[in-house]
This record gives C-alpha cells, structure tokens and sequence, in this order.
C-alpha cells in the first residue's frame, strides 16, 4: 500500500481514500472541480450545508467502520442535559430562555487523539490538499485545522436509543462523513444561519427548541457523503437512533483562527476531559457569542 511520510507520521495515501479520477481534489482548476466548488459555494450561501455524495471509497469506509469498532470501547459516553450553548444555568435569565432550556443527550466521541496511527481519519485531516479543497468550498483562505487535540477529528458514535439535541458547535465549520448509518432515526436536521456574529436570536432559537419546524432541515446524508457545514451559526441535531445498528460519524473540523479551541467547560462535557491547552486559551474568543 503506498504511503506518504508527513512530520515523521506516516500517513496513507489519498488516492487510497478519494476516488481522485471522480473528485480530482489536487488540481483544483480541473473543470470538475471548478464546477463541484461553484455548487459548493452556492449551497453554503444558500443554507450553510454543502453535500458531496459518495466522496469516500467503499475500501476506506470499511477500514474506518473496522477501526471505529476496535476503539469502541473508548468511546466517551456523555450523557447528561445541556443547552444549545452548553452554558451552566443563569438563573438571572427569565425561565424558558434559551440559555435555561436543557435537553437530554445520549451520543460518544471516540476522541482525536486515541485515533490509530494509520487512521483513514487521520490521513484525511494531515491533508493539506483536503483542507485546501474544502477552504475553497468555504471560500475562505486561509483555512486550518483545528488546535483542539481532543475535538478537532472524532469519530461521533451513537447507539440505538441514542439522542444528539439541539445545539450550536464551539467552531465555525464542520465536515462529516457517515461511516455508518442507523436502521432508521439519526437525521441530521439544521436551521441554518440562525444566528450570526452579531445577533443570538433567542427567539429563534426558543421557537425550536419548543418544537417550531420553521426553517429546520433535513439532510440526505448516506455512508461515503462528506458535508461542509457552518456548525457556529446554524443549530443542529441528530434525531433519536431506532433499530439496531449504531451510527458512526467522522467529524473532521476546520477553523478560520488557528489558535482557538473548546472552553474547559464545553470539552469536558463533550470528551470527557480538559487539557491545560484549554485553560491556557479560555479567555480567548474572536467572537462574542455564547458557546
Ligand atoms: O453526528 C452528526 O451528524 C453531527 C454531530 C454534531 O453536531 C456534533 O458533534 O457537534
Ligand atoms: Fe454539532
């Protein structure tokens, strides 16, 4: 199997995940590319969620479902209430604010840093030819990965029963790709750009959470599909897993401000653990939003 060697970790080659003849991502001026970027960009302005089907090769999602499985028991459960915020409770808001409606959520992370060393994920996100075609997707330049160690590449897991609620992520974009889908439940529903950098809309935001449909979506997403998806600004859940089979989701996860990363607070509650990197960079925000 070809490989490359990248900062002494050895990586697989891309060709052995992306079909490179069907999404030639290393010549972005092929037409093909040209014209996936273009649909890309029209989707993201449109609803702040680009879908690229079957962007994975059945042979890498396999090893991906193989490794997933082998570090399912390091899976951290995180089961427990939050807010769309992942805010404590202000008992200074008035009762029913978005800030003070907790739902119940049921769903893992098998976090970044236990990733085998030669993870497909891994390879994904060391890419710089990825990270370039999915900041042209974005139109953002420069566009990083994540200085997050424990969210910034997890593999998300959830069981049946399982129940991922409403919420806005602490970055500004995310990409999944399904690894594997549940029998039926675990749709990906969104309300795009419900906030913005400069207004929460709380009454938006409330309106959902009390169970208003206006403006939610849902997405078509299959094993092998990658989504681009504005995660800051658009609230998002999966709804509840049915029947058998657990879904398994790699959420590789790109930022404008290399420096950033989950408060404490919000990356105990979601992987378990706080590092000192989180507490050295807690103050630090390039917006004011609540996360
Ligand atoms: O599982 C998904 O499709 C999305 C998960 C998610 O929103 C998150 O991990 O923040
Ligand atoms: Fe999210």
């Amino acid at each position: 199997m070809s490989r490359e060697t990248s900062q002494q970790r050895q990586f697989l080659d891309l060709s052995e995940i992306i079909d490179l003849k069907k999404y030639p991502i290393n010549d972005l001026e092929n037409p093909i590319m040209q014209g996936l970027i273009k649909d890309c960009r029209e989707r993201l302005d449109y609803d702040g969620c680009a879908l690229i089907k079957d962007f994975i090769q059945q042979e890498s999602l396999d090893r991906m479902q193989a490794e997933a499985d082998r570090l399912y028991d390091q899976t951290f459960w995180s089961k427990g209430s939050h807010t769309p915020y992942f805010n404590k409770d202000d008992p200074s808001l008035a009762a029913g604010h978005p800030k003070r409606t907790f739902q119940e959520r049921s769903s893992g992370y098998i976090n970044s840093d236990v990733l085998e060393a030669d993870s497909d994920l891994r390879a994904i996100y060391a890419s710089d030819t990825v990270t370039r075609f999915i900041g042209e997707c974005l139109g953002v330049s420069p566009l990083y990965i994540w200085a997050d160690p424990l969210g910034c590449n997890p593999y998300s897991i959830m069981d049946p029963d399982n129940y991922f609620p409403w919420h806005f992520d602490g970055n500004e974009f995310t990409v999944s790709i399904l690894v594997q889908e549940s029998q039926e439940g675990g749709v990906f529903e969104y309300a795009a750009d419900l906030r913005n950098s400069s207004d929460e809309n709380f009454e938006g935001v409330k309106n959902i959470l009390e169970g208003g449909r206006d403006g939610v979506n849902q997405l078509d997403l299959r094993p092998g599909d990658m989504q681009i998806f504005k995660g800051r600004f658009s609230m998002h859940r999966v709804t509840k897993i049915t029947g058998e089979k657990r879904r398994v989701i790699a959420l590789p996860t790109y930022v404008t401000d290399s420096y950033s990363v989950n408060r404490p607070e919000h990356s105990k509650h979601l992987y378990g653990r706080a590092l000192p990197i989180h507490y050295e960079r807690e103050d630090y925000r390039v917006d004011g939003l609540t996360d």
